[in-house]
């Protein structure tokens, strides 16, 4: 691993590559204003409750202040491929089709995506383009020794990603084994920094961690470190009464004590998997503070998607709309400095509009998302009502105030965060809230077939009943 010392003197080293002609005209481009940096994080089945300060006091000193935190953040779709590549084209899952995490989804699906995404955009605007970590599900058995087009510093697992230790990395081509107990999420910091170190400016560093998916093993260091730390239990975990949810939801027991351990167990490693990740991301953030980085890069910090885990009697799935698996924290430390708390229904989507637009380059294909960039300055800038979001078997939306969802089976849910944040009062079918569900399912209806600007919802959704 390199120390700190290293890193400085290969940074000190990098003015040479500035230097060039091509370097120049790559930092300086937008009248005369130097382009920013990009560090894209997004770890995978982070949990919103996974970021406080008992499990990751790091991050949320270094990202949770001074930094804009979106507390209203969805992904279009609560599995890793479908959201991933919703990151990387910028589009709602029914317009880039990748709706599944295997063929015909998954990597397959995205491979004929891939010449037209963002890390391309971002070459083509001069930036220096790297990806450390996972990518996309089945890229290790389809096609794991091709390096995707648009990455300048390509290091991807090419193997399966819930292996922690004895794991392989493509390397700009070359499979590199990591055989001698390396763990993972610290070799990837280590050639993050390492990309910090040596890239012309300006860059952008994609850090896909496989922490913390399951079987989330911890680092050595900090394996049993949370054995005797007892679970928070929310208020919806094994939900005592069911009778207002779907008739799936209505079909599941309560949980057994055997259950309820399995939870707990899982609930630990994941914390303690998240160690390693917690410390590196404070040394990532030195690194730039110290190499006077910080002040012309934005970093942002997130999550594929997030993960149900024992509320409303779901012992584990992501692949559902409860707000543990669709909504997930969401970080963005900008050069500016902004501090605050942004309320607005806000997708993955909308980063990625945000990075076309901050950093200059050329969307090849039109963009679902709305841009972020009013949002980086004033939280309270006007903004679009709803978010769409989907899983396999419902779609729903998000908005500043309601969760409404629609199974396939025709049932239905409404959910007013104000008074019910943990969604134990399903509000659908209930007159008083008449207005508010109609309102709820034409913005529905509307964003399911939307395409560009029509995915930017603004119509207004009726106040709670009094
Ligand atoms: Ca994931
Ligand atoms: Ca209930």
């Amino acid at each position: 691993m390199l120390d700190r010392r290293t890193i400085l003197k290969l940074a000190a080293s990098t003015p040479a590559l500035l230097s060039t002609k091509a370097g120049a005209e790559r930092a300086f481009r937008r009248g005369g204003a130097a382009l920013p940096n990009f560090i894209h994080i997004c770890v995978d089945d982070l949990r919103t409750s996974d970021v406080v300060p008992d499990i990751m006091p790091h991050v949320c000193k270094v990202m949770g202040n001074p930094s804009l935190k979106f507390a209203n953040h969805s992904v279009p779709f609560t599995l890793c491929a479908p959201s991933r590549v919703s990151i990387l084209t910028g589009l709602e899952p029914h317009n880039h089709g990748v709706l599944t995490d295997h063929a015909p989804g998954g990597y397959t699906g995205y491979e004929p995506l891939e010449g037209n995404s963002l890390p391309v955009w971002l070459t083509n605007a001069g930036y220096y383009v790297g990806h450390v970590g996972k990518f996309i599900n089945d890229y290790n058995l389809i096609a794991p020794d091709h390096v995707p087009p648009g990455y300048a510093d390509w290091r991807a697992m090419s193997c399966a990603f819930e292996l922690y230790t004895n794991f392989t990395l493509n390397e700009n081509g070359t499979q590199v084994a990591y055989d001698n107990g390396e763990y993972t999420t610290d070799v990837f910091v280590e050639k993050v920094l390492n990309f910090i170190a040596t890239a012309p400016q300006p860059f952008a560093m994609f850090f896909w961690p496989n922490c913390c998916h399951w079987p989330s093993i911890p680092a050595v260091q900090d394996a049993g470190t949370f054995a005797d730390v007892d679970m928070p239990i929310s208020p919806s975990f094994d939900e005592a009464d069911v009778s207002d949810k779907p008739r799936a939801i209505q079909k599941l027991p309560l949980f057994g004590k055997k259950q309820k351990q399995q939870i707990e167990h899982k609930w630990r490693t994941r914390a303690e998997c998240l160690q390693s990740l917690d410390r590196g991301i404070k040394t990532i953030m030195e690194t730039l503070q110290t190499g006077g980085l910080l002040s012309n890069t934005h970093v942002m910090f997130t999550s594929d998607n997030g993960l149900v885990e024992g509320e409303h009697r779901i012992q584990k799935e992501k692949n559902v709309l409860y707000e543990e698996g669709v909504t997930v924290p969401f970080y963005w430390h900008q050069p500016s400095g902004y501090n605050a708390k942004c309320t607005h229904p806000v997708s993955n989507i909308d980063a990625t509009a945000a990075m076309v637009e901050l950093s200059g380059a050329t969307a090849q294909r039109v963009l679902d998302g709305m841009s972020l960039t009013p949002l980086l300055a004033d939280v309270s800038a006007p903004w679009k009502t709803a978010a769409l979001v989907k899983s396999y078997k419902t779609d729903g939306i998000c908005t500043q105030q309601y969760r409404y969802i629609e199974w396939s089976n025709g049932d239905k849910e409404l959910y007013d965060m104000t008074i019910d944040p943990y969604q134990l009062d399903n509000k659908a079918g209930l007159s008083a809230y008449q207005d508010i569900q109609q309102a709820c399912a034409t913005a529905l209806a509307s964003l399911e077939g939307c395409a560009g600007d029509t995915c930017s919802w603004t119509g207004k959704f009726p106040p709670p009943p009094a």
